[in-house]
């Protein structure tokens, strides 16, 4: 019987502590009587480099440690954390993963990524990955002073806020072309995402879309395949 965890978006930062001790009990309640869990992007607000984020998540980075004895845990990085690197890795026990990642389960395949590629109507958000992501940006910016980094990775952030207050929700979200071109590579494979914080299934003509949720201080959400079952769980305080 293997038994998998999906989640994405948590977003933790160091001054929501609730939100941090939601995502340890979760790991160390639910996530680690899993074969594998699955983090699609995004499970760090900010991560300004292993250099120096490594320290500021001291808490984080040992339960992910901690459950990796028991449990396969792989991470694909989102637009806030894509600067996750080897030492990272090497402190965590996690498994970095590449996106689109294909999941293979006895009855039905899932195709996994975070999901703001599928966002094409943003134009101005994917130009602006194109330079953010590219290496020789992320290898200067990663020999910058600490000061400067966090200068700049605030100046971005409200940058963003700003954008987003004048982009429509339609604009924000997935375009269904470059979904389905996406899934035409795959057929009779469904699609897991998050990004978009649009918690919702889309069952569509040939595949099925799960978009998870992103995680508040005290209720997160994930999805769990077991037994070839397919189910949402929300994750509270209470543990249920
Ligand atoms: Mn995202």
């Amino acid at each position: 019987m293997s038994q998998i965890f999906i989640i994405a978006d948590l977003h933790l930062t160091v001054n929501k502590i609730e939100k941090t001790h939601l995502f340890i009990k979760f790991c160390q309640e639910q996530a680690v009587i899993a074969d594998q869990l699955f983090i699609l992007g995004d499970l760090f607000h900010t991560w300004l480099g292993d250099d120096l984020s490594i320290n500021y998540y001291q808490k984080v980075i040992l339960t992910l440690k901690k459950l990796s004895l028991k449990t396969k845990i792989f991470i694909m990085t989102g637009n806030r954390d894509f600067l996750l690197g080897n030492n990272f890795v090497k402190q965590t026990n996690c498994i970095l993963i590449n996106t689109p990642y294909l999941l293979k389960t006895s009855k039905q395949q899932y195709l996994l990524t975070h999901g703001d590629e599928l966002c094409t109507d943003d134009k101005k958000y994917q130009r602006l990955k194109r330079v953010l992501q590219h290496p020789i940006t992320k290898f200067i910016f990663l020999h910058l002073k600490t000061k400067l980094r966090i200068k700049i990775s605030n100046k971005l952030r409200q940058n963003s806020i700003k954008a987003q207050q004048s982009k429509s929700l339609k604009v924000m979200d997935v375009n269904m072309t470059s979904v389905n071109q996406l899934m035409q590579k795959y057929p009779g494979v469904n699609l897991i995402h998050g990004h978009t914080h649009r918690l919702d299934t889309h069952v569509n003509n040939n595949f099925t879309r799960y978009v998870l949720g992103e995680w508040s201080n005290n209720q997160g959400n994930a999805i769990k395949i077991n037994h070839q079952q397919l189910n949402r769980l929300k994750i509270s305080t209470t543990i249920n």
